[in-house]
């Protein structure tokens, strides 16, 4: 028991404090500290912009002449401050896709915007979407293609030196970096220095991937990695943006023929939904674009995805748990479209309304079972607003209910969970009920909550008490938050 020292008058005086109740062991793996500050952003943007924006391709061959790529307009401010204002936390540029074309400066190789006549040369992408990124409050992230069908070495050791040596630059150049994304699309025909062939490499040895993650490590020991593989985020296994439904957060990668997994080759069917319980925290990000391609092409400016799609990627990208990554490309003017800015605006307009205000806030709430009977992890944690607290039972309660009482009634569309992942995802199915006249009648159910799971009912409902039973855990539940919110129309 830890008691208490407070002093009176001077004299030391010991108190008995209320029973104090340890936090409960870790169940399973957990997320490190880079993928805690990670799940916090939820949102972020992609941006695929290179020769392709200019030469109306998805997949540059290698040849482009570096002249091509002249967004007389760039400007980093206009591109990033609409990120910002739709909520999202972070974007990542493709500062090389594969047609090996260098956003940035490079040392390693002439292909690059230094060789173009865009800003006589001079001009930096990366630095500038790193620095605007920094003015309006987002992270900033790298995608540098692991497949380069312009480089002459392509294949051959050579290459390898040639990528490290580019992660280099931008892990050293450009400020503090939130994510690196290794693409898994690797290998096939280029124009590599004008050899025009197809090569084939191994996608589990070549790139001797661990070695190059030390790196990664070393020069930005806060940055996530994502890959098929990770190690520390997964792709969902689509480029759909819709995660698995449960989404777990634990995943044990295998290779497409039951071996090991690499970039690139992976079981991506069960990418979706994890693995219940996979030894690795490897949680699911969710990459999409806006448009049918991932590059701007203004024959697809009438096809942009309307808030209303976004806002239904966003519950079933984020509302499973996972990060939803949304691609934006920015134009041949080096500016987003109108049609993408509209459709920003309106994703915006609805997050902000949407969650601005969780009416469970002052809510009373009332658990069966508290961890030690101790009011730290007692169910009013859940409704506080902070990160770091929550409600827990004792070890071996696996089934408990907390009700929630909001003292009048109360409309809402929107329920979201949150476990305090930090002990790793221990619920396995929960409902929620209301008070409805004199029983409780169920509202939904669903299974992983994990770092988030947010439940959009068909329609809103009104109520003024409500249960969350706790139905199935593989370890004593611990939950840091419960809210309702009011949902507001597609902007
Ligand atoms: C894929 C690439 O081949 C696409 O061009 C795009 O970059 C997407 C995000 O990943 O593997």
């Amino acid at each position: 028991m830890i008691t208490r020292r407070t002093f009176l008058g001077g004299v030391p005086l010991t108190l008995a404090a209320a029973p104090s109740a340890a936090p409960p062991a870790a169940y399973g793996a957990v997320p490190s500290e880079r993928q805690l500050a990670w799940h916090e952003l939820e949102l972020t943007a992609f941006l695929h912009f290179t020769v392709n924006t200019f030469t109306n391709k998805e997949w540059g061959y290698g040849d482009e002449d570096p002249n091509v790529f002249n967004p007389a307009k760039f400007d980093a401010d206009a591109i990033v401050a609409p990120l910002a204002d739709s909520g999202m936390r972070g974007v990542i540029l493709t500062c090389k896709h594969h047609d090996g074309f260098c956003l940035w400066p490079t040392k390693t190789t002439d292909h690059s915007v230094l060789y173009s006549a865009w800003r006589g040369g001079k001009g930096d992408v990366v630095r500038e979407i790193s620095q605007a990124a920094g003015r309006h409050k987002l992270k900033f992230g790298v995608y540098l293609s692991p497949w380069d069908r312009n480089s002459a070495d392509y294949g051959k050791p050579e290459y390898i030196k040639m990528y490290r040596a580019q992660l280099s630059e931008l892990l050293t150049q450009y400020g503090p970096i939130f994510e690196v994304w290794h693409d898994g699309a690797n290998g096939g025909e280029g124009f590599y220095g004008g050899a025009r062939e197809k090569r084939t490499i191994d996608k589990n040895t070549y790139y001797d991937w661990p070695r190059t993650w030390e790196m990664v490590r070393a020069m930005q020991p806060d940055a996530v990695i994502f890959s098929d593989v990770g190690p520390d985020a997964r792709w969902v296994g689509n480029e759909r943006g819709v995660a698995g439904d449960p989404c777990w957060a634990t995943f044990d990668p295998v290779g497409e023929d039951g071996g090991p997994a690499s970039p690139g080759n992976v079981r991506s069917r069960e990418s979706g939904a994890g693995h219940r319980h996979g030894s690795k925290w490897l949680p699911a990000e969710c990459d999409v674009s806006i448009r049918p391609g991932w590059f701007w092409h203004e024959a697809e400016n009438a096809r942009v995805k309307k808030p209303a799609q976004l806002v239904n990627l966003y519950y079933q990208s984020v509302g499973r748990g996972a990060a939803l990554l949304l691609n934006v490309p920015p134009s041949q003017d080096g500016l987003l479209s109108s049609e993408d800015l509209a459709s920003l605006q309106g994703l915006g307009i609805y997050l902000k309304s949407t969650f601005g205000q969780n009416l469970a806030a002052r809510a009373k709430a009332d658990a069966t079972h508290v961890r030690g009977n101790d009011k730290q992890f007692g169910p009013a944690m859940m409704l506080d607003g902070k990160p770091d607290t929550f409600w827990a039972t004792d070890d071996g309660v696996t089934s408990a209910d907390v009700t929630i009482d909001l003292g009048k009634p109360a409309k809402f569309q929107v329920i979201r969970l949150k476990e305090a992942i930090r002990f790793g995802q221990r619920v396995d199915a929960f409902t929620i009920e209301r008070w409805q006249e004199s029983s409780w009648t169920p509202v939904a159910s669903s299974t992983s909550i994990g770092p988030r799971r947010l439940i959009l009912l068909d329609a809103p409902i009104i109520a003024s008490r409500l249960r969350l039973r706790i139905t199935q855990a593989s370890a004593s539940p611990a939950l840091r938050e419960f809210a309702l919110f009011s949902e507001a129309a597609p902007g």
